[in-house]
């Protein structure tokens, strides 16, 4: 009996050691080293390499969208950008359809536009911004809510109109009348509207007078054909402001045709300074030229990849342009780009 005890209490001291170590957590392990505290990746930085840009022209419609596309191209080249370039062909739809297409482009990410009218682009820009592309609008201004795009770079067209206004007092400071027809480009876009609105803001400060204005699509042969309308309406015209070369080197035609003399009877000022304008003004049709910056490629794309590296940007950033006269045509062509 005295043993069956004995084992019993061995038993029961086993039994209560072995619950003593399964209780007793696990020796700790000597503390590791320290754990390297985890890197947190940087933030992807984008370069020029990794951009594919979907670039939304108006279209071909003259020398400074010429300028405007060729910089565009050239400067992507340079760059090692991927650039899917689309020529709208001056249609809206095409410019909107467009817009979709390089949304639901996987490659994209970055869309640049040159938007043929103001508005009607709050849908798109919303859709893209939901996508996550970034956008950067070039050459033309819009009306949007400018949290739907990285930055607006272009020209202040209305400076320009002022510009256009007050060089045309110059002109015309010996004529009494200054009576002054206006070629108008496409209907809707912001370089028509403001151009239009700058040189109404200055014009009174000699006494001008619009006496005609109507649209001839920055096109040179819808330049003649307007101007030979307005010539037919009045002869008593003595300036004409074209919003751009081309319209203005088509007035000088119908000018010439109705037995005046461009640039002497009646002045011709127009806008861009494309070669054109230098070769007009040195055949001495075209009096005076406010230059329109087409050159914007460089500052567009920097643009686009602060936006991509998630730099914040100023809404616009206005291209820096000057006024070329007759007199200095000849001497300054040469060293022109476009
Ligand atoms: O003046 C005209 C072109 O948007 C500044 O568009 C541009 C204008 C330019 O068709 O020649």
């Amino acid at each position: 009996m005295k043993l069956a005890k004995i084992l019993f209490g061995s038993l029961m001291v086993l039994v209560f050691l072995t619950a003593l170590v399964g209780c007793t957590p696990a020796a700790t392990p000597a503390p590791a080293e320290p754990a390297a505290a985890t890197e947190v990746p940087a933030a992807v930085k984008y370069e020029y390499k990794d951009m594919t840009v979907g670039f939304i022209q108006t279209g071909s419609e003259g020398g400074w969208r010429a300028a405007n596309t060729a910089s565009f191209k050239e400067t992507a080249e340079q760059l090692g950008i991927n650039l899917k370039f689309y020529d709208a062909q001056n249609k809206l739809e095409n410019q909107i359809s467009a817009f979709r297409n390089f949304i639901q482009d996987k490659e994209v990410n970055v869309i640049i536009l040159a938007a043929l009218e103001t508005s009607g682009w709050d849908d798109v820009l919303k859709e893209a911004k939901a996508a996550g592309k970034v956008v950067v609008l070039e050459d033309r201004r819009i009306d949007a809510s400018e949290d739907l795009y990285a930055t607006y770079i272009g020209s202040d067209f209305a400076e320009e109109g002022r510009k256009a206004a007050l060089e045309m007092c110059k002109l015309l400071e010996d004529s009494e009348a200054k009576n002054v027809v206006e070629l108008v480009g496409n209907v809707g876009s912001s370089a028509a509207i403001d151009r239009g609105l700058g040189f109404r803001e200055k014009m009174g400060e000699c006494g001008i007078t619009i006496t005609q204005s109507q649209t001839a699509n920055w096109d040179s042969t819808q330049g003649k054909t307007v101007m030979e309308a307005f010539l037919k309406q009045s002869t008593d015209i003595q300036g004409v402001f074209a919003q751009n070369d081309e319209m203005g080197l088509g007035a000088a035609l119908a000018i010439e045709e109705a037995g005046l003399v461009a640039g002497t009877d009646i002045k011709i000022l127009t806008v861009d300074a494309t070669a054109g304008a230098f070769k007009g003004m040195i055949e001495g049709d075209i009096n005076t030229v406010v230059e329109c910056n087409p050159l914007l490629a460089p500052q567009v794309y920097e643009a686009a990849l602060k936006a991509l590296n998630g730099e914040s940007l100023p809404k616009w950033v206005p291209s820096q342009e000057g006024v070329f006269y007759q007199a200095d045509a000849e001497s300054i062509l040469p060293t022109r780009k476009y």
